[in-house]
């Protein structure tokens, strides 16, 4: 396919409801939108960094640039047969995998879409539709067991509740005596060191399915420590960036379950690559979210139809973080199980173009 040109704009979009996690709150999701042309077909994909390097280094600004000023130039007016022959321009870079995943899913929507394909197909994936949970941020008691209720209700098949210091044995235990038979997970955003080791090995009271990145969002050797002193599995989130990391914590036993967003680790080679580390090793693994927008939710859930994502992932429906997407097809599970969207190849779903553009800035074209 040759890539005639890239469209790259900034969009935010308010959510409904601030989301606190131990590392800040957010009240929009602002992220990069990437449109690569070619062939009469348009490749999507947006970004998960956030404006201010909170949850990794990476940020929308930087993005931005290195999207524009060094990614771009070098990817638009030629011809690539496959997104593997993308590699040889995006890896030679240090890090910024955020960045460069937006270019990689991109082209994966538009390869998909010329082979007039699902990605979920492209991607190798083996199922219709993904069990999905719902991850809720940091609230007072009372507003947590009624997320809770209503995620429940509505037949969710895992609740994650966000907890960082001094929000977390009493959450958890509120919750648990009210739904004693619930699957429920903890994320900790890495708040939590080795010292921490007493209100940790509390949460092994719990019966919990795992729990997710406690420690240092650059740390391995810790989580190896602290997984030795626990009964309930770890889950790595952010400290793997790559299928090395992913080696390394499963050897190490730092993790017994990885949390994979195709965003962290810089498209979806290397998140089927990490998938399969996993599954060889017996790992089971889930698909992370970032608020995304409808066309990162789309990605994830073509993602999670991979045969080794056996714990349900964080896709829950779009209504619940936004009142208007930028996508035409709502995204909305029922019974915790979210469909694969098929209109049409690629992602399978499409962009509502007069919406996006009143919630779009810093758009621009770029061409060879
Ligand atoms: O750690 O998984 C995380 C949201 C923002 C930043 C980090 C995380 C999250 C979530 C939300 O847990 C998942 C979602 O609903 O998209
Ligand atoms: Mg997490």
């Amino acid at each position: 396919i040759l890539i005639e040109a890239a469209e790259l704009r900034v969009v935010s979009l308010p959510l409904l409801t601030p989301f606190v996690i131990s590392t800040g709150t957010m009240t929009a999701k602002t992220f990069p939108l990437l449109v690569l042309r070619g062939e009469g077909l348009e490749g999507i994909a947006e970004g998960v960094m956030d404006p201010t390097p909170d949850y990794l280094e990476e940020t929308v600004p930087g993005a931005m640039a290195f999207l524009r000023d060094v990614l771009l130039p070098r990817i638009v007016g030629k011809r690539f047969a496959s997104p593997y022959e993308l590699a040889p321009i995006l890896d030679p870079w240090r890090g910024n995998r955020m960045a460069k995943a937006v270019v990689e899913m991109a082209f994966w929507d538009l390869w998909a879409k010329s082979l007039n394909i699902p990605l979920k197909s492209a991607l190798g994936g083996v199922r219709d539709a993904v069990d999905v949970g719902v991850s809720l941020g940091i609230a007072p008691v009372a507003k947590t067991l009624e997320r809770v209720e209503e995620a429940v209700a509505q037949g969710y098949k895992r609740t994650k509740l966000k907890i960082a210091q001094g929000h977390d044995i009493a959450i958890v235990a509120a919750v648990r005596e009210r739904f004693p038979d619930i699957k429920l997970t903890v994320d900790a955003n890495t708040d939590y060191g080795l010292t921490d080791l007493p209100v940790l090995r509390a949460l092994d009271a719990f019966g919990l399915d795992y729990i997710e990145q406690p420690l240092a969002h650059d740390d391995i050797h810790d989580h190896a420590q602290l997984q030795a002193a626990l009964k309930t599995a770890i889950c790595l989130d952010e400290s793997i960036r790559t299928p090395v990391d992913a080696r390394k914590a499963l050897e190490a036993r730092a993790t017994r379950v990885i949390n994979i967003k195709v965003g962290r680790v810089g498209g979806f080679a290397a998140a089927r690559a990490i998938h399969d580390i996993s599954a060889a090793s017996g790992a089971p693994v889930w698909c992370g979210g970032m608020l995304e927008s409808g066309i990162g939710r789309a990605h994830n859930i073509h993602l999670a139809t991979l045969a080794n994502f056996t714990k349900p992932g964080d896709t829950s429906s779009a209504s619940r973080y936004f009142k208007r997407d930028i996508i035409n097809e709502p995204l909305e599970a029922a019974e915790g199980r979210m469909p694969v969207p098929l209109n049409g190849a690629g992602i399978g779903v499409t962009l509502d173009r007069a919406f996006l553009e009143t919630v779009s800035d810093q758009s621009e074209e770029i061409r060879p």
